[in-house]
């Protein structure tokens, strides 16, 4: 049952990655100071902090390289996600990785990758951890759609069910891979339909449905958490900008400006909006943009990695 409080915490943390994601395209291009290629999450923000609400203390993700909505989601650190972001020593990753390699293993955040489908197996790995130390935690894995033509994510799925591992599978579908549609990459077979030959649940849930995610991410990590084994859950989303970067792509012709303004029609942070009153919104819209300066001002300040 999701009460008035939780669906407020859902609809904060959404407006809250949305705000961060936006000024992040605000600042890329003119500022030139993110040398980091950048995918951004406006649009799919329902799938991250649906999930991340089911979660408890000791449970773990590993996000995609569209990380950013996860690693907040999780409960990273802002500041050390910007410094990280303009490359600098102070952030998560010492400045090293970038946009697409976010960790905060004291959240819970595993690690980020670019690798397509790369953090399947490190999730089904972390579940393994947590099979052998018995303790009752999960590991989610976080992918795109184009992941599930990796073979990495078939061996997980084949290991994860044969050990009947604590972990769930999230696939973000938001169409396309680049500027690839669904339809010239794989036969016509619903993504979630791919776990029948593992003999383990899939689920397609709307995505751009905060409160659908969150019941699908109890139910699955439930069963997870019981023993039952993994869940592949299906989100169906769409990412309003570019793939990488900050602009607005439909002028490529690989999608149309027409599709792009259906999706922002079913904008996950609209849908919900009913939980808070104008002036509330007004005040969160308030205090977000004061914190999302100050981990800006830090992330300018702090100094980059020394070449040692
Ligand atoms: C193994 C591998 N192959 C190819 C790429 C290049 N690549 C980077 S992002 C991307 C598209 C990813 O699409 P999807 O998984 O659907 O996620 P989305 O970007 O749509 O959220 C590709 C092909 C890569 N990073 N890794
Ligand atoms: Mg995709």
């Amino acid at each position: 049952m999701i009460n008035h409080d939780l669906k407020k915490k859902l609809y904060k943390e959404m407006l809250y990655i949305r705000m961060i994601e936006e000024r992040i395209a605000e600042i890329y291009h003119p500022a030139d100071e993110m040398k980091c290629p950048t995918h951004l999450y406006t649009g799919q923000e329902a799938v991250a902090v649906g999930i991340c609400n089911a979660l408890i203390e000791g449970d773990v993700v590993c996000p995609y390289h569209r990380s950013h909505g996860w690693y907040m989601a999780k409960g990273g650190d802002l500041k050390a996600m910007m410094a990280e972001l303009f490359g600098k020593e102070a952030g998560c990753s010492k400045g090293w990785g970038g946009s697409m390699h976010l960790v905060d293993v004291g959240s819970g955040v595993m690690g980020s990758s670019s690798i397509l489908g790369g953090t399947i197996p490190h999730a089904a790995g972390c579940a393994l951890a947590f099979q052998i130390k018995e303790v009752e935690n999960v590991a989610i894995a976080s992918c795109g759609d184009a992941a599930i033509e990796e073979g990495v994510f078939h061996e997980s799925m084949n290991w994860a069910s044969l050990k009947k591992l604590p972990v769930v599978f999230v696939c973000e579908n938001n169409l396309y891979s680049t500027s690839s549609p669904l339809g010239v990459r794989q036969p016509p077979v619903e993504i979630y339909k791919r776990t029948v030959s593992y003999g383990i649940p899939g689920v397609r849930v709307d995505g751009n449905d905060v409160l659908k995610v969150y019941e699908a991410a109890l139910e699955a990590v439930s069963l997870a958490r019981a023993g039952d084994g993994p869940t592949l859950i299906e989100a169906m989303t769409y990412r309003w900008r570019e793939h990488v970067g900050p602009n607005y792509d439909y002028s490529l012709g690989y999608r149309s400006k027409q599709e792009l303004e259906e999706w922002i029609e079913k904008c996950p942070i609209k849908r919900v909006s009913d939980v808070v009153s104008e002036r509330e919104e007004e005040l969160l819209i308030e205090g977000f943009s004061k914190e999302i300066d100050e981990a800006i001002d830090f992330a300018r300040q702090s100094p980059f990695p020394k070449p040692s």
